[in-house]
């Protein structure tokens, strides 16, 4: 069967609202977790943002929170290297992930926390939602598929990204959502509407915020 992805719409003006109150009420950084037993206790909802290396998942959450560095971003690959919690006032944790498919550190680094990325991405019961980011420019890629079957076997739903749209054209907008959708067909465990992202300009930042206010 043939599942049928749309862009989120607009949120409405309740929910508009609803996610500029959470993301104008303080988020703070919580901890980086190197381990499982480090997570802390699983008392409210969580969101994380997942993706390859470099995807813009730390930008994400300081344009989200209207901080210029909350998550650090930079344009060293791999630069996150911990699982990074961050609180919201009577919302869900805002998760920051490791970058995955980044080969340029030390094997067994690498190693180490992709094993801790994935653990994470299949054994948290409190995980809501994965926001998956996608660069607009390179669409889903194998390094991807791999991580949204993890998803689809650990039933943990998932909402695809798009990211640096400010990076490409209107037609080239629609030809990597065209790929992006197409590849999303033989996962269940996406949720059916996408997100088009620019941390750069602000696109779809409201939006994201309201999906966000709206799953606590
Ligand atoms: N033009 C543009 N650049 C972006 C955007 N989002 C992120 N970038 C740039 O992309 C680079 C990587 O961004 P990060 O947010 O550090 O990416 P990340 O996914 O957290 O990377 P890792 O932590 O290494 O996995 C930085 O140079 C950002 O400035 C965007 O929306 N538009
Ligand atoms: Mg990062």
């Amino acid at each position: 069967m043939q599942m049928d992805f749309t862009l989120t719409p607009e949120p409405d003006d309740t929910s508009r609202e609803r996610g500029r109150l959470l993301f104008a009420a303080p988020v703070e950084f919580l901890k980086g977790v190197v381990a499982m037993a480090g997570l802390p206790p699983a008392d409210r909802i969580e969101v994380c943002f997942a993706g390859r290396s470099n995807v813009g998942k730390s930008s994400l959450i300081n344009a989200l929170t209207n901080r210029k560095n909350l998550a650090r971003a930079s344009n060293t690959p791999g630069r996150t290297q911990e699982i990074n919690y961050f609180t919201t006032e009577g919302g869900p944790y805002l998760v920051d992930l490791p970058g995955y498919g980044f080969a340029e550190a030390p094997v067994a680094v690498v190693q180490k926390w992709q094993a801790l990325l994935k653990s994470y991405l299949s054994g948290r019961a409190t995980l809501r939602r994965v926001f998956v980011l996608i660069d607009a420019r390179h669409g889903v890629k194998a390094v991807d598929d791999e991580i949204l079957s993890l998803l689809d076997r650990s039933a943990v739903t998932f909402q695809v990204v798009l990211t640096k749209v400010d990076k490409i054209s209107q037609a080239e907008r629609e030809k990597v959502l065209m790929q992006v959708k197409g590849a999303l067909q033989k996962h269940p465990a996406a949720y059916p509407e996408l997100v088009v992202t620019s941390s750069e300009k602000g696109d779809g930042i409201e939006t994201l915020r309201a999906i966000i206010a709206g799953l606590a």
